[in-house]
């Protein structure tokens, strides 16, 4: 199983580590320390020797930070993780702030005693992040202190090591593109912005950007490495020899220098004393590069990471097997829902048994599909009745609901397999659902399905599509608090930038980003509603009589979306075609791949047009 259900949180007494730093503290003479949750490449999933904040406090959510002080501390923890971080986290030890209401800097500040100096570690925390939060710090007295030494590391002894994951080649076959071309397209970019260089430091960059994947975190094959592209000569890889194999070795060492991760800082260093401008995005580099290149005469220059955008813009080898691996995907879902039918009802079953019967079905499908399945590409959100409505919510023995009847089921997971990622999302109803819950769910649907039939001209941003996804639910007063798409990695991060179908959504969507597609709604203590497809922007095409070219979205997730949930009078002429046929669709291309006679039936019934009974 990929998927544990156990407590995440490193062993070890809080209390006791909680002290130990604060006798850091006084041997540094701090009044504080910042600890986030982040390593050196802002990876989302850190591997073990990274999590020190969930060493520290017991959290083990995937964003937040603490800061300790002499006399108090707190912890810092956005929406999704207030429930979570009051059952993990000690009161006693750490209060509980919000991360969006309070920020750390906001809490400094209100401690604020002139001369008080607080620590942190400059490889954990960005450009942007210090900048920001000097700025706020700003007349506060609270003055930030960069520490070369980890304080964590130093008081934790039993410390996990660095993983060293094997790394392998991503083949021209799913890549589509050799890494040598993709390295010259970055060199031009340099030279366009008059850069002698750009530092990557973000794993899926370095993975994209030289045809490698890794294994070094769960969920995200990218290997944790940097890199630096200069603009005339060879890149430099810095990685742990360990990872590579002596084939992968030579195959790099045809497109790059390799280099241990140790040799980056003197790199950078002669970098900046040759006078060299270079490149580092902000929200991603540690301060700690921006200082050295500074310190060392060399010009520091903010922008994104230039592979962002050639990455998010899948070409058409990616997206066939982005597409095949839908089509994979959606077999395994089809076996889970049709298995999750015929279990739930009698309410012997629970949410540890689905995600445990969901990653079964997935890797026999694949297995049997020749394509093995390499990872989940997160954990399965797996939420009966009120667990639905926490919307990151992740099972462990300790939550695990039984399914009942009369309730609804939601079900958030995805696949890692060589050839595409996956992320879908389907909620089902439980024996008979309320005329409240299909209300609701066939609002949200049509959210969905306004996003999926959205024109758009060039330079359009994710911002204004999502409004479209909430149209609906707006009309009858309601909402959700998370953004409606991601944009969606090949075989790489789940989560992957830079586009976004949100509020904060500013980079135009352009043909082959591949996004999702998951408005929502969640009545706490209740149920939750979230209806998610991955979709992938199309070329710009003629509408006939129109006057201007526009893109739209081919929808790549080939699931059922559940019948019985929707209320038919609620839809358009144009939503009840479109469910219609893409239940077709859905119909046309799984039923031919599903062995099972019983699978078959179930889809058959499952996908019949809309108001046939
Ligand atoms: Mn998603």
């Amino acid at each position: 199983m990929f998927q544990s259900f156990d407590n995440r949180a490193p062993p070890g007494n809080r209390s006791k580590n909680v002290a130990r730093l604060r006798e850091q503290l006084a041997a540094h003479g701090l009044a504080g320390y910042v600890v986030t949750h982040a390593d050196e490449h802002q990876s989302e999933y850190l591997p073990p020797s990274a999590e020190r904040l969930a060493w520290l406090t017991g959290f083990t959510g995937s964003a937040g930070a603490a800061v300790v002080m002499t006399d108090e501390a707190a912890l810092f923890v956005d929406g999704r993780y207030t429930i979570q971080a009051a059952s993990e986290v000690d009161s006693d030890l750490f209060e509980i702030v919000d991360l969006v209401a309070a920020p750390p800097a906001k809490w400094l500040a209100g401690r604020g005693a002139e001369g008080l100096q607080v620590g942190y570690d400059p490889m954990l925390l960005t450009v942007g992040e210090v900048e920001r939060l000097r700025r706020r710090l700003r007349g506060s007295g609270t003055e930030l202190v960069a520490l070369e030494e980890n304080l964590i590391d130093a008081i934790w002894t039993d410390r996990p090591e660095p993983p060293t994951g094997a790394v392998s080649l991503h083949p021209i076959s799913h890549a589509g593109r050799p890494a040598r071309e993709k390295i010259a397209e970055l060199q031009a970019t340099l030279g366009e912005k008059r850069v002698d260089a750009a530092v990557l430091t973000l794993a899926d960059s370095i993975a994209w950007t030289f045809n490698i994947r890794g294994a070094d975190v769960a969920h995200n094959p990218a290997p944790l490495a940097f890199a630096v592209i200069r603009a005339n000569g060879r890149p430099t890889l810095y990685i742990d020899g360990r990872k590579l194999s002596n084939s992968v070795r030579s195959e790099l060492s045809d497109l790059a220098e390799i280099a241990e991760p140790g040799a980056l800082a003197g790199d950078i260093l002669r970098l900046a004393a040759e006078g060299s401008a270079v490149a580092l995005d902000p929200s991603a580099t540690p301060i700690a590069m921006a200082r050295m290149i500074e310190g060392a005469g060399g010009q520091v220059v903010q922008a994104a990471d230039p592979t962002a955008l050639p990455k998010a813009r899948k070409n058409p080898t990616e997206l066939d097997g982005i597409r095949r691996a839908h089509v994979r995907d959606g077999i395994a879902l089809t076996r889970f829902l049709a298995w999750f039918d015929n279990e739930a009802p009698s309410g012997s079953t629970n949410e540890i048994a689905a995600v445990e019967a969901l990653e079964r079905f997935r890797a026999e499908t694949a297995e049997a599909d020749g394509e093995p399945l390499a990872d989940i590409s997160f954990d399965t959100i797996a939420g009966a009745g009120p667990n639905g409505a926490i919307v990151h919510y992740r099972v462990t023995r300790g939550t695990n609901r039984a399914i009942e009847p009369n309730s609804l089921f939601l079900v958030d997971s995805g696949g890692q397999y060589r050839d595409g990622t996956t992320d879908v999302t389907r909620t089902i109803a439980v024996g008979t659902p309320t005329d409240d819950m299909r209300s609701r769910y066939t609002l949200v649907l049509k959210g969905m399905v306004a996003v999926t039939l959205a024109r758009f001209p060039r330079g359009t941003t994710g911002t204004q599509l999502d409004s479209f996804a909430r149209a609906s639910l707006w009309r009858a007063g309601l909402d959700y608090d998370h953004g409606t798409g991601h944009g969606v990695g090949a075989f790489l991060s789940v989560h992957e930038g830079p586009a976004r179908i949100s509020k904060t959504g500013t980079v135009a969507l352009e043909t082959g980003m591949v996004l999702s597609n998951e408005p929502g709604y969640y009545r706490p203590g209740a149920f939750g509603i979230r209806i998610e497809n991955l979709i992938a922007v199309t070329e710009a095409e003629e509408i006939a009589g129109g006057e201007r070219p526009m893109h739209g979205f081919e929808t790549l997730t080939l699931a059922p979306l559940d019948r019985r949930l929707i209320d038919v009078a609620m839809l358009s002429e144009d939503e009840r075609a479109w469910i219609d046929a893409y239940h077709a669709r859905v119909r046309e291309t799984l039923s031919p791949r599903l062995d099972e006679a019983s699978d078959r039936a179930w889809l058959e019934a499952a996908t019949r047009p809309l108001g046939e009974t």
